[in-house]
């Protein structure tokens, strides 16, 4: 699978030069001075985040990263060049702790953020700069300083303003490619969607909302079953949750069970999750069909949520009713969620 969110990875600064032990030597100039220069600083390794880059894939197949070293001193005050800065290129939401101590070393969170992650060793001193008034012939310079090594755990978080959430083949994918550009796979079987998906909703003028479609959870998801939850950490900074249930005549189960199966595996996973605010969504409304003991299920449903002041929408991703309002209103939480922010 080409979606990786957990490397660990080695950086190192790049090794300082040496400076440089020499001596003026000009014709009718006997005894000249020292002229030895420092040399370079090493190169840093510096981590930068990309929209465009969308796992850490790239970090799975090199693991150690060190900058350039710093070229030595050289005579006549030459200093040393500096070596050469590392970039390495990572996902927009990608959390750097220690890798040995777990501290959180940085959050980046915007494209084009930069982080030095390891400052690359001094330049060692020539001896052009030992000079005093007492020994004006200093035959002794610094050694570079060697670069600092480090292990890192790089975690990506997508960032997301609305989750979507629900049992495999409940729509999710079906929903996000109606409302935004995103072309996750859709098919009738279970476990379709293998890696998070992101897709950008058109909404008022602050450019839209971001949502995020993610694997289906089962139950048990939590001791591993299915694909797990180790994709729901990709919604953990959305304001708000989707909540899709497949309400369809004639599906298996019950969409009721499926709602308190995912919450409680929510709940198994981050207490927090399960509190954050939701709407519950009745999809494949076009595929109930028009019977009276059907409308009382669905009534009954609807009553079941309402009570708890839970919003619910009902839509159907294949003729599009209910999409609508759907996103105004969820894009009206997000700018809300996104107001309190500030
Ligand atoms: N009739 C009808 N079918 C739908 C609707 N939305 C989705 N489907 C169908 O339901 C099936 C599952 O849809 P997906 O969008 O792949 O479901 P998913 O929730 O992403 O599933 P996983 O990725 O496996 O978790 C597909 O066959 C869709 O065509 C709808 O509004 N009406
Ligand atoms: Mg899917």
């Amino acid at each position: 699978m080409n979606f990786i969110d957990e490397v660990e990875i080695t950086v190192k600064g790049g090794d300082g030069g040496r400076g440089c032990v020499s001596f003026r030597r000009e014709k009718f100039v006997p005894r000249g001075g020292p002229n030895g220069g420092d040399g370079g600083r090493g190169g840093n390794v510096v981590f930068l985040a990309e929209e465009r880059i969308t796992s850490l894939i790239d970090l799975r197949y090199k693991r150690i990263y060190k900058g350039g070293m710093g070229t030595h001193g050289q005579t006549s005050d030459c200093h040393g060049k500096q070596g050469e800065d590392i970039f390495i290129r990572i996902p927009v939401g990608t959390i750097i702790t220690d890798g040995d101590t777990g501290e959180l070393l940085g959050d980046l969170t915007k494209d084009g953020v930069e982080y030095i992650a390891m400052a690359g060793g001094r330049g060692g001193r020539g001896n052009a700069r030992f000079a005093t008034a007492t020994n004006q012939a200093p035959r002794h310079a610094q050694p570079g300083e060697i670069g600092e090594e480090r292990k890192l755990k790089l975690e990506l978080k997508l960032l997301a303003d609305v989750g979507i959430i629900g049992f495999p083949n409940a729509g999710k994918s079906t929903l996000i490619s109606s409302i935004s550009a995103a072309k996750p796979k859709v098919a009738d079987y279970p476990f379709t969607t293998l890696k998070p998906h992101l897709g950008v909703v058109e909404f008022g003028d602050f450019g839209g909302f971001v949502i995020a479609d993610i694997p289906g959870l089962v139950e048990g998801a939590h001791t591993g079953k299915g694909l797990g939850i180790r994709f729901l950490k990709h919604i953990e900074r959305t304001s708000i949750f989707i909540h899709m249930l497949d309400v369809s005549s004639g599906r298996m189960g019950e969409p009721l069970e499926d709602y308190k199966v995912i919450k409680n595996e929510l709940k198994e996973f981050n207490p927090e999750l399960a509190e954050r605010s939701e709407v519950v969504v009745f999809s494949k409304m076009d595929a109930v069909i028009d019977d009276p003991e059907e409308v009382e299920r669905l009534s009954d449903l609807l009553t079941y949520f309402t009570a708890q002041g839970i919003k619910v929408f009902k839509i159907s991703s294949v003729t599009g009713a209910g999409l609508k309002d759907l996103v105004n209103y969820v894009g009206g939480e997000v700018t809300k969620a996104k107001e309190d922010e500030e």
